[in-house]
């Protein structure tokens, strides 16, 4: 094992096709921001990469519905993402677009590299094509039924409902999303990349690593193993996209599939950043030093192309070379699903809370503390905006800018603003927590990826802070011991100064508006320089006495009151009932019931399966069916109003449920002695209710 001197950071390349959502941010962005952050304190080498994934379908596929042209999509796009994530204090050392020049260069250089190889196949196959628009439909231009779970609107690669990755030929009534049209199938040839070829390969290289990567990430890679890796197409018929770099007829109007490119982004973008830095040959200590640990974030529907797609790319790639060889990634921390009010994110359903939208609102530290409490490591979470609004309230505000105010001002109007004596770590153990512990905790919380725990940490120092000021009451103490109260007063500034420190990489610019309270000039970010660490160094107080703060303090935070979230949450109110509308298929009815009945009178209602012997229409009533039904042992007459839905000769036979034993009535001179169930459904149309099943004429239903 190479001892790591180095951290190169990646997070997944958001499609450019619309804004980014909590989700995303929880799942993949706010993670790698917090870790890289951690990291930078220590005084670590690390750098972030991202960017936007601008080519595939789902980016022509907005187009076309937006009637605008791809690269508007994705100029659009890009632009809106990075400023959200700017915004949200996403601090990315490089933000790159995979449309930029440097991008196609180094795809199509993967790409001829491994075709010289001769590792490619090529394969002539069957696909959809669309005779309307006249093109072949890749993956998610076609639509239909899921195969597992009956969702009517699967998309070809994947179901949105079950998770299910699929391939367009399995869909139950394949449509086209172009025209609408049932697609047929037709002759087309593609290159496949043999993963099957690295088969060993990878399974070695996921065997060094299983101990160390989350339990889902080794899950998935696994099912994708155990069932023998396949040949993948990675180019498509498409007109937007990465021309496949060669000269001839059968390279004509294909392109990169769009995960072979996107991948690729990565080390592009790393090429950029280096470019950007003006030392261009840079990239290679982060991709082509073994001494440089490749960390990739991503959320958990990406996993197999970041633990077996990228790794067999660049094992293609590594063949055969001494120099110039790619490192594969150390980890891969792939989150879980962060949902929205219980139910899932989803962008193509709208039913999200986007990123830029929420930061005109409210500030990016109380999202980014609400998302890292709930940041979803071994299992789904949930973002509520009751959370949201009791951590703003109870936690950010309450607890730390409470704590942090009280100091701040206590100091400056008892002690002329200076930290009044000397504070000894030892002290620090009087808050009932091992400091020397605290950071160690902290510390390992950061390195294996635990976010949530991390960020529980850092408030747990603020509720023990907080605490530890008010027990003390200096307020009151410095009336008969004013040392006593020096004392409390520079242990508590002392503890704001951890406090910003610790804190940062959830809350960076609170604590850099703690600096400057501090007294400090600059912000927390220029204070990192290679090597030092600045959270070794709170291990002993980092403010003296004397040390001048400043003058004024300020309220960290505003609470959010019910009248800010109550449009945010009228806003869910109508998403879902939207989302009911589309998996119904029908307007939400507002649900009002019956009066209640007791049990007991519920007891006394007996239903009874029936078959139905005989049936016929009632002369001059239109609606009405004459019905003999057998139950049990006994027939029984009923008049139903279902002539309009069933006929008499399709209702032979059937069984239906009757209430046994109601009153009975008499209607256009027949009597009906009981009454059918059925279901009212669109437009009025009844629905009989029919039990399936031998043996079961008579019984009650219970
Ligand atoms: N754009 C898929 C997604 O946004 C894709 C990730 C690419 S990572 C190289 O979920
Ligand atoms: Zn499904």
């Amino acid at each position: 094992m190479p001892k790591f001197t180095k951290t190169l950071v990646t997070t997944a390349l958001p499609y450019a096709n619309g804004p980014v959502h909590l989700g995303h941010l929880a799942g993949v962005y706010l993670p790698a921001d917090l870790y890289v952050r951690y990291k930078r304190l220590k005084g670590e080498d690390i750098i972030h990469i991202g960017g936007s994934d601008e080519h595939g379908v789902p980016i022509t596929i907005t187009a076309e519905k937006e009637g605008i042209s791809p690269r508007d999509v994705v100029d659009r796009y890009h632009q809106m993402n990075m400023a959200a994530f700017s915004k949200c204090g996403i601090s990315f050392d490089y933000y790159g677009r995979t449309t930029s020049e440097l991008h196609h260069q180094t795809a199509q250089e993967f790409f001829l590299d491994i075709e010289e190889k001769g590792i490619f196949i090529k394969k002539s196959e069957k696909l959809f094509f669309d005779r309307k628009a006249d093109r072949f439909l890749s993956d998610r231009y076609v639509t239909g039924t899921c195969p597992i779970c009956n969702n009517t609107e699967a998309n070809g690669d994947q179901c949105e409902q079950c998770g299910t990755h699929l391939s367009p030929l399995e869909l139950i009534n394949p449509k086209s999303k172009l025209s609408d049209a049932t697609p047929e199938l037709r002759e087309t040839m593609h290159w496949y990349f043999p993963l099957g070829r690295f088969q060993n390969q990878l399974e070695n290289y996921v065997q060094e690593h299983e101990e160390t990567w989350r339990q889902n990430v080794v899950n998935y890679t696994h099912t994708w193993l155990n069932q023998g890796l396949k040949d993948r197409a990675i180019t498509r018929d498409l007109g937007w996209g990465i021309k496949v770099p060669l000269e001839n007829e059968e390279a004509l109007g294909k392109v990169l599939y769009v995960w072979f490119d996107a991948v690729l982004g990565y080390i592009s973008f790393t090429k950029a950043w280096a470019e950007q830095q003006g030392r261009r040959e840079r990239w290679k200590e982060y991709w082509q030093n073994p001494e440089c640990r490749l960390v990739q974030f991503i959320g958990k529907d990406n996993v197999v192309f970041h633990t077996l797609m990228l790794p067999a790319i660049l094992m293609a790639w590594n063949e055969g070379r001494q120099d110039g060889r790619y490192n594969l990634a150390d980890n891969v921390p792939a989150s879980e699903f962060m949902n929205f009010e219980g139910r899932k994110f989803s962008k193509s359903r709208n039913y999200a809370v986007y990123l830029g939208e929420f930061l005109e609102k409210f500030p990016a530290d109380t999202l980014r503390y609400s998302i890292a409490m709930n940041y979803p490591e071994n299992k789904d979470s949930d973002f509520s905006w009751q959370d949201f609004q009791n951590r703003t309230n109870g936690e950010l505000a309450d607890t730390l800018g409470n704590f942090i105010k009280r100091s701040v001002d206590f100091t400056n109007s008892r002690f002329g603003g200076e930290v009044p004596c000397l504070s000894t770590a030892e002290e620090w153990n009087g808050l009932g927590i091992n400091w020397a512990e605290s950071l160690e905790q902290l510390d390992s919380a950061y390195e294996g990826f635990h976010f949530r725990e991390a960020a529980s940490l850092g408030m747990d120092i603020a509720r023990a802070a907080n605490r530890f000021l008010t027990v003390s009451e200096p307020w009151k103490v410095i009336k008969i011991d004013r040392e006593a109260a020096a004392r409390t007063m520079a242990l508590s500034l002392n503890l704001c100064h951890a406090l910003s420190i610790a804190l940062f990489p959830v809350i960076p610019e609170t604590c850099n508006r703690i600096h400057a309270m501090l007294g400090f000039d600059g912000r927390i970010e220029e204070l990192v320089t290679a090597g030092k660490s600045l959270v070794a160094e709170l291990l002993l107080p980092g403010l003296h006495q004397g040390h001048k703060i400043r003058e004024k303090s300020e309220i960290l935070y505003t609470k959010i009151e019910a009248s800010d979230i109550a449009p945010e949450l009228a806003k869910i109110e109508g998403l879902l009932a939207d989302a009911l509308k589309r998996e119904t298929g029908e307007e939400q009815q507002k649900m009002e019931f019956k009066p209640v009945i007791s049990f007991d009178d519920f007891l006394k209602v007996d239903l009874r399966i029936a078959r139905v012997i005989s049936a016929e229409k009632v002369h001059k009533a239109a609606k009405l069916l004459k019905l003999q039904l057998q139950v049990g042992s006994v027939t029984k007459q009923v008049l139903a109003g279902i002539a309009k839905y069933y006929t008499p000769e399709e209702m032979v036979g059937k069984n239906v449920v009757i209430v046994a034993n109601l009153a009975d009535r008499t209607i256009r001179d027949e009597v009906s002695e009981g009454m059918i169930l059925a279901v009212e459904g669109s437009e009025g149309k009844l629905f009989l209710i029919e039990p399936q099943g031998n043996e079961i004429n008579g019984r009650q239903i219970q």
